[in-house]
């Protein structure tokens, strides 16, 4: 069946007149209303897992703005609670976990089959925009890649340098490579979940991606990525799968054939020409705006957008920012961008 909205119909190699658009973290602090349900909720953690709530901020930016997507509201480090981790986040820091660095901490972990108790708020949140969101916006569920998610668990917050991950797979391989078995089959459930609930698209964050080199990146990167979308094809084959191995540099190059996703997300480090070359070749991009220009607006915002529209007009795009929108954006500088990609020149 060919697909009706905007955004499935990009993810189906289609190439759109004008590109569809989303924006990640569009449900987030620089929104005033974001800020007074958040505040409602209490914390972060107790907006993610309040079901009417998450719904609530996840409407506000396409109610605001009218995105072609909707994500669901959540965090990737909600998994690694459900596996058995404690998780707070520190204001002003951002979030801290109790760390995996011994197989006593490995063996600590609950079985991935058992996530779904802690993350049924979740799936009801999915439910809910479902029935919710308008019929021409589509619903994009998300996880966290393995080797982003291990970063976490390993160091046990967001490290510059992912430096304790990286020791811990040259030190203890097996237990590293136990841990990234384990998310895998965490994720993959996790993902089932969220189609099952009435997510329409699905996204993988590897948001650390570009720390791995060489054979690193293939093993940490690309596999992990690759047996999660294998597994979910398997169940869900007309659910599209996006990809966002961040900062991959040229490993961009061919990423989406190894991993058989139909539709990667570049980062704004990646230079539009190369990559209408090199990686929208083989199907759909996303990208890849640097969320700056949401702070600065102005001339220069207009320029870029449309040279990213240009560079990408021969072939499937979603238009997005290159990483999300931070919380000292200007609301008003998200609608001149989506004006100008909807305003062909
Ligand atoms: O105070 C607040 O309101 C918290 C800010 C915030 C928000 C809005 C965090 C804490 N998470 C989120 C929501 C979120 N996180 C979404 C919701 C959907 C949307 O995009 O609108 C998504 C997709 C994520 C994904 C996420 N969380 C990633 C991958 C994407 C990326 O940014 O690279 C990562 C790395 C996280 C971890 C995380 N959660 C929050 C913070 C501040 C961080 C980064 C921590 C660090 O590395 O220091």
């Amino acid at each position: 069946m060919t697909p009706t909205k905007k955004i499935m119909r990009s993810l189906a190699g289609e190439k759109m007149p004008v590109p569809p658009i989303w924006m990640m973290r569009q449900a987030g602090r620089y929104l005033p209303e974001y800020r007074a349900t958040r505040a409602q909720a209490g914390d972060f953690l107790s907006l993610c897992y309040n079901s009417d709530l998450a719904a609530e901020v996840t409407l506000q930016p396409i109610r605001r703005y009218g995105f072609d997507a909707a994500i669901l509201f959540a965090d990737i480090l909600l998994l690694p609670q459900a596996l058995g981790a404690d998780l707070w986040f520190v204001t002003g820091e951002g979030p801290r976990l109790s760390t995996i660095t011994t197989l006593d901490d490995m063996n600590s972990l609950k079985p991935a089959e058992d996530i779904h108790e802690i993350l049924s708020p979740i799936y009801d949140t999915v439910s809910i925009l479902s029935r919710e969101l308008p019929s021409d916006t589509t619903l994009i569920g998300f996880a966290g890649a393995p080797w982003t998610v291990a970063t976490y668990m390993i160091a046990g917050r967001g490290t510059p340098n992912q430096g304790p991950a990286h020791a811990l797979k040259v030190e203890a391989p097996e237990l590293f490579d136990a841990l990234i078995d384990r998310i895998t089959e965490a994720t993959i459930l996790y993902l089932g979940r969220q189609i099952e609930a009435g997510a329409e698209v699905v996204k993988l964050f590897d948001s650390w991606a570009g720390s791995l080199k060489g054979d690193d990146f293939d093993r940490y990167s690309l596999e992990p990525c690759r047996r999660v979308i294998s597994a979910l094809k398997a169940r869900f084959p007309d659910t599209p799968i996006i990809a966002f191995p961040r900062e991959a540099g040229p490993r961009y190059e061919g990423f989406a054939k190894a991993t058989g996703a139909d539709c990667v997300a570049l980062d704004n480090s990646v230079d539009s020409a190369w990559a209408a070359q090199h990686v929208q070749s083989d199907g759909c991009v996303q990208g890849n705006l640097a969320p700056w220009h949401m702070v600065t607006g102005g001339d220069a915002l207009v320029a870029e957008t449309r040279a990213i529209c240009k560079a990408f007009s021969g072939g499937p795009h979603i238009f997005n920012l290159g990483h999300g929108i931070t919380p000292d954006a200007d609301p008003a500088n998200v609608e001149l961008m989506i004006e100008t990609v909807r305003t062909p020149v």
